[in-house]
């Protein structure tokens, strides 16, 4: 799968706003971005660190992944997402190798990333996110159709 990098780790918290404060104020971290992503039943808010970045959590919906992870773990790092090249590719490679798929097929995430979760009970506990940044940049060539 060859991962270039930690995208980012997600944190589940109860409340947004108080823990933008926290990695603002201990950590002189900038929050740059806060997003909701309707389909995942999230408020996000996003700190970069290198290349990685922190995402934390905030539900929506009281039936949302993030909702019901509080209530049954409490707050804390929800998931570790790994920056791949060819998110199809890989999805085809770890069902392969007997990781069971939450996505079959890559959805949009927040940022506009393509996303797909691997189930935790499949990878020793840790739901695990692959990602890949599939938008056009500045410079970048496109094929012809
Ligand atoms: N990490 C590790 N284990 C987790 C987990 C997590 N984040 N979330 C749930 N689990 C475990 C539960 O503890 C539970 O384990 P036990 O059976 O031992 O009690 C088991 O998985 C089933 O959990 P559940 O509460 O019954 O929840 P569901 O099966 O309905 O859903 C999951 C679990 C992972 C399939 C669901 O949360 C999911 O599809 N997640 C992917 C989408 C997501 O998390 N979106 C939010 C973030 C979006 C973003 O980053 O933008």
């Amino acid at each position: 799968m060859n991962p270039t990098h930690i995208e980012h780790i997600g944190i589940a918290v109860r409340d947004l706003e108080t823990s933008v404060r926290f990695y603002e104020k201990v950590f002189g971290l900038k929050c740059y971005n806060i997003e909701e992503v309707a389909e995942q039943k999230v408020r996000t808010a996003f700190f970069l660190v290198g290349e990685t970045k922190i995402e934390l959590l905030e539900s929506t919906d009281p039936g949302g992944p993030v909702s019901k992870y509080i209530e049954k773990r409490g707050e804390g790092i929800h998931h570790i997402a790994f920056a791949v090249k060819d998110i199809d590719k890989c999805l085809e490679h770890a069902e392969e190798h007997g990781v069971v798929l939450i996505d079959k097929v890559p959805r949009k995430g927040a940022e506009k990333l393509d996303i797909a979760f691997f189930h935790p009970k499949s990878t020793s506990g840790v739901l695990i996110e692959i990602c890949e940044d599939r938008n056009d940049k500045p410079g970048q060539l496109t094929e012809e159709k």
